[in-house]
């Protein structure tokens, strides 16, 4: 948990297409509109070295991983993160607004892949010390509304990035109940958002749930 810091930590998380990307950049504006200082970060990457782990991962330059091999590196680009961007930002009363956490390890390497969850967590604590966002929005929508969204997004902007979205159904939905799992073990922390509901809706609901937390 940030518990050492004027700033505030706070994550998005979901499956492929949730809308993540979207309702972050809108909280960005609609709180440096308010005179906040926000940090927009992401993960895999954020700093120049878990950038380079992004693309080991995420493009799958150079081959791939094992699950624990997968883990470790995920946990190396995150520790980097944190100390070099996440901890500064805080201690300046900054806001971190980040696309992706360690939810997203639980659920995807976890749920979605079957790695250990105690092995992910005996990796977070050792790398990270099991720091933790102070709040958490957790995108939810039907996987099929997801992934149509997501490769619509992908034909526009021909990213080339080893998406997720090109794996089963099954994977999606594993990692779907992951988070909702995720988000019913954490109520203080983690808010579910029905992603079906309009960009302008989510937003304002974000926006509430935010003020709400101050
Ligand atoms: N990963 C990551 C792991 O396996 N383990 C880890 O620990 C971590 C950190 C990273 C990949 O790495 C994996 C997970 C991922 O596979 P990423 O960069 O986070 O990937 O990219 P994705 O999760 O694939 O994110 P997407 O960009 O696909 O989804 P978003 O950001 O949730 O969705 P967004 O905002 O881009 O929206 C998708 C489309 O839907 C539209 C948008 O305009 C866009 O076209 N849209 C809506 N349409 C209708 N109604 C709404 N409310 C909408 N909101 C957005």
């Amino acid at each position: 948990m940030n518990t050492s810091s004027k700033g505030k930590f706070i994550t998005f998380e979901g499956g492929e297409g949730a809308g993540k990307t979207t309702q972050i950049k809108l909280l960005s504006e609609k709180l440096s509109s308010d005179g906040f200082d926000v940090v927009l970060t992401r993960e895999p990457g954020g700093v120049p070295e878990a950038e380079k782990i992004r693309d080991l991962l995420v493009h799958r330059d150079g081959g791939d991983w094992d699950a624990l091999s997968e883990c470790l590196l995920l946990f190396a680009a995150r520790r980097m993160h944190i100390e070099n961007l996440i901890k500064p930002a805080l201690a300046q009363g900054k806001i971190v607004l980040c696309d992706r956490f360690t939810d997203s390890t639980i659920a995807y390497q976890g749920y979605g892949h079957g790695f250990h969850i105690e092995r992910i967590r005996e990796i977070e604590s050792l790398s990270i010390h099991s720091f933790s966002p102070d709040l958490t929005f957790i995108m939810d929508l039907p996987v099929e509304k997801g992934l149509a969204r997501a490769g619509r997004r992908l034909e526009r902007d021909q990213s080339g990035e080893d998406k997720n979205e090109m794996r089963p159904v099954d994977f999606h939905e594993a990692l779907r109940q992951g988070f909702l799992e995720i988000a019913a073990q954490n109520i203080q922390r983690c808010h579910v958002i029905d992603a079906m509901q309009s960009v302008d809706v989510i937003a304002n609901e974000v926006y509430a749930i935010f003020t709400s937390h101050e």
